[in-house]
């Protein structure tokens, strides 16, 4: 059974748990993570593969942990957790009863950044273990679609602060992502913890 938080409200999602718990870092905290993220991660634009062919990702993106991941086709070797890294892992670990050895980091620098749909069902994932989804920065549009019906959705906007469980067979019967939007014109990370095999 997952732990669940009373600070946290489980979306009405069928096949899934998604756990949403608003603001969980409010400023200055949310501020400071977001300024010393910004200056202290190892930010890139990395190549991954879409149907055999080599595409720039339409974000930066970097890897922290203990573990290494392959993640859309290329291998990342994890830089070692820092200072803002640790500050978050301890406050979320407890949470939700979960000690992770890898965080995907996202940056959307403007509107333009985004993601597209996909599930986090890579192999190297732990089957089982949650996600744990922190969101600093610009607001942005969270979707979720059903893999066998894209018209069923469900969808969160995601703040500054706010963090997000998806456990159980969320990745199994559901996608998400995160559009463009012509509304944001300030930078959002978002990170997201994982356990590696
Ligand atoms: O930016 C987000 O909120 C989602 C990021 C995401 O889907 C991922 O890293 O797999």
């Amino acid at each position: 059974m997952p732990n669940i938080n009373p600070l946290g409200q489980k979306l009405d999602m069928p096949n899934a748990e998604v756990i949403f718990y608003p603001r969980l870092f409010q400023p200055p905290a949310s501020t400071q993570l977001l300024t010393d993220l910004l200056n202290q991660i190892a930010w890139k634009q990395e190549p991954i593969k879409i149907f055999g062919k080599s595409v720039l990702q339409p974000r930066l993106t970097a890897y922290y942990g203990t573990q290494g991941y392959t993640y859309s086709g290329v291998k990342m070797e994890p830089l070692p957790w820092n200072e803002p890294l640790l500050q978050i892992k301890a406050k979320i670990e407890p949470l939700v009863d979960t000690e992770f050895n890898g965080v995907l980091l996202n940056l959307y620098r403007d509107g333009q950044d985004y993601i597209g749909w996909h599930s986090d069902d890579e192999k190297d994932l732990a089957k089982g273990a949650v996600i744990g989804s922190l969101s600093l920065g610009d607001s942005r549009r969270f979707i979720f679609r059903r893999r066998d019906n894209h018209q069923i959705r469900a969808e969160l906007n995601l703040s500054d602060g706010d963090f997000l469980t998806m456990g159980g067979d969320t990745q199994k019967f559901w996608q998400h992502h995160v559009p463009k939007t012509a509304k944001s014109t300030q930078p959002r990370i978002n990170l997201t913890f994982r356990v590696i095999k």
